[in-house]
């Protein structure tokens, strides 16, 4: 396991998780061997490694993905869109919009939202204009303060993710982080959490799913995985992206019930894990409060206890049912 690399290419996008199953850490040590990569199927997106190593060329390598609204040249930028759309560019270092990317897990553009207390998450792909412009409908489900990630590779560059605050006015409810637990449930799946993430190691985390008790062996591949996970630091929002061990058509990785994935926390704290799967044509996501290093961090949930109604992915709120669960709801 090889942590800097790993971190480097996930500080990076993608570029690590996609080929090696693995790359939530952080950057820390360049004398780790490269990551295996098996199955590395997107060409020019392994460059484990090399992108961004050790963070000394005046780039943001060292940090997790996300935190940053620019970085090696390229700035994220929302742009006005008319009502119940999200556009927005990205610049290169020319300052022009980049309009050359290359597809990574089947899209040029991954679009993650989340507000800053970690409650409404989507994970959608806008379509690229010719001029470098991006729009979707909307994944910004309400009022409040959104972090907006864009998670791309401009080709020619590294693997990157920005991330940017968009604002959405109207009355803002407060949403204590759920509390830590290993069982949700989403739209009449209930999903299980086995293994805790550790700061600065590797932890399997393997989640289960299942429906009406019996445990779902006909996951479906959404973007060349049986399950996408991500992960949002607590405080910060840093950005963390992993991939399962496995993917479909290895010849070992069965389609459920379980997804394992390796990943690796750059701090201790309070993470929400956001397990995206798809099954009987629909993704949905199971949302899930971690915390990695101590069992319990001040001011978290897991210190005070957070009302069970507050928890989206446990119950029908407004916000679980708004985002997740509807078929075609944007995970495409
Ligand atoms: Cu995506």
């Amino acid at each position: 396991m090889n942590t800097a690399t790993k971190l480097s290419g996930f500080a990076l996008g993608l570029a690590v998780v996609f080929g090696a199953t693995y790359g939530v850490g952080r950057v820390a040590d360049p004398v780790a061997p490269p990551v295996e990569a098996p199955h590395d199927a997107t060409g020019g997106h392994g460059n484990d490694g090399e992108a961004g190593h050790g963070g000394d060329n005046g780039t943001a390598a060292h940090l997790p993905g996300g935190l940053l609204v620019s970085d090696r040249g390229y700035t994220l930028h929302p742009l006005g869109a008319p009502a119940g759309q999200f556009a927005f560019q990205v610049t290169g270092p020319d300052g022009r919009a980049v309009t050359a990317y290359d597809v990574a897990h089947d899209k040029r553009m991954h679009l993650i939202v989340a507000r800053r207390d970690l409650s409404g998450f989507r994970h959608v792909h806008p379509e690229m204009q010719p001029d470098g412009t991006w729009r979707v409908d909307s994944p910004l489900a309400g009022p409040g303060v959104w972090r907006a990630f864009a998670d791309f590779t401009p080709t020619g560059g590294e693997a990157l993710t920005l991330g940017v605050d968009v604002t959405v006015p109207g009355a803002l409810t407060g949403r204590p982080l759920p509390a830590p637990a290993t069982s949700t449930t989403v739209d009449g799946y209930t999903v299980t959490l086995a293994g805790a993430p550790q700061p600065g190691r590797t932890a399997e985390l393997t989640l289960t799913v299942s429906r009406d008790g019996a445990p779902v062996t006909d996951l479906e591949p959404y973007l060349g995985a049986y399950g996408h996970l991500v992960a949002l630091r607590q405080g910060d929002l840093a950005y963390l992206h992993v991939h399962p061990n496995g993917e479909p058509g290895d010849g070992r990785t069965r389609p459920g019930p379980e997804v394992s994935f390796s990943a690796e926390v750059p701090s201790a704290g309070a993470y929400r894990l956001y397990l995206d799967f798809k099954h009987g044509g629909v993704v949905r996501t199971a949302e899930f409060t971690v915390v990695a290093g101590s069992p319990t961090v001040p001011g978290t949930p897991a210190a005070t206890g957070a009302p069970a109604a507050s928890t989206p992915a446990a119950t029908s709120s407004p916000t679980a049912d708004a985002s997740h669960g509807v078929p075609g709801h944007g995970h495409d």
